[in-house]
C-alpha cells in the first residue's frame, strides 16, 4: 500500500511559440547569478555592471518534489554572449544520480552538453522537435547558439534535486563560443575532471 498523498490530475497549457506555462512558477536568471560560471570574468562583470541581462527563465508546473512524481518545466534561454562564450543555463547533476531526465525543444537552435561521472563528454543538438534522453549520472547544461529564444520543455524524477556546486568547481570539458562569425567548441582551460 502506497503512503503518497493522492492528488488530482491536472493540466498545464504550454505555449510552443513563447515557452509560457501556465499556471507556473517563474525563477528568472541574471549574468550575474552565473557569474562565477563564465570563462571571461572581465566581461561578465561589464555586463553585470551594465544591465545585468536576463539569461533564462524556467517555468515550473506545481509538483510535488518527491518520489514517483515527475517535475516538468519549460526553460527559456534567451540569445547572447558574454565574451565569446554563449549563454547557457547553469547546468547541473541530479543530486540523486541514478536519475534521468527528458529535454523536448520548442523553439530555437541549441546544444546540450552532457558530461558522465567518469568523464565522458557528449552533446546533442536541439531543435524544433528534438527529444534529448538524458541517461542518470550525466551532467547537462544547455546552450542557445541560435538568434532566436532556445525553449525547451523537461520532465524530471520528482525527486531528482539539482546539484549546482559540482558544475560550480569543474566546469565543463568544452566551451561553446562564436569565432569568426562560427559556432566553435573549444576545450575549457579550467575544466577539472570528476574523481
Ligand atoms: C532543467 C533545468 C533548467 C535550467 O529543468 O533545471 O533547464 O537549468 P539549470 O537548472 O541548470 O539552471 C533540468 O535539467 N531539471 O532537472
Ligand atoms: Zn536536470
Amino acid at each position: 500500500m502506497s503512503v503518497m498523498k493522492i492528488m488530482k490530475p491536472f493540466n498545464v497549457v504550454i505555449n510552443f511559440k513563447t515557452g509560457e506555462l501556465s499556471p507556473g512558477k517563474r525563477v528568472l536568471r541574471r549574468v550575474s547569478d552565473l557569474k562565477p560560471l563564465f570563462y571571461n570574468q572581465k566581461a561578465a562583470e561589464e555586463l553585470i555592471h551594465h544591465d545585468d541581462p536576463l539569461m533564462y527563465e524556467v517555468i515550473y508546473a506545481d509538483v510535488p518534489e518527491e518520489g514517483g512524481h515527475l517535475g516538468h518545466c519549460t526553460t527559456i534561454l534567451y540569445p547572447g554572449r558574454v565574451g565569446e562564450e554563449f549563454f547557457f543555463t547553469k547546468g547541473h547533476r541530479h543530486e540523486k544520480l541514478e536519475t534521468a531526465e527528458i529535454y523536448f525543444c520548442l523553439q530555437g537552435t541549441g546544444k546540450l552538453l552532457m558530461e558522465s561521472v567518469e568523464g565522458e563528454f557528449e552533446v546533442l543538438d536541439m531543435f524544433p522537435g528534438s527529444s534529448s534522453y538524458i541517461p542518470p549520472y550525466w551532467s547537462h547544461r544547455t546552450v542557445n547558439v541560435g538568434q532566436e529564444p532556445l525553449i525547451f520543455y523537461c520532465i524530471f524524477p520528482g525527486d531528482a534535486g539539482h546539484d549546482y556546486a559540482t558544475i560550480e568547481r569543474h566546469g565543463f570539458p568544452q566551451l561553446v563560443v562564436e569565432r569568426n562569425g562560427k559556432v566553435q567548441l573549444i576545450p575549457n582551460p579550467y575544466w577539472k575532471k570528476n574523481v
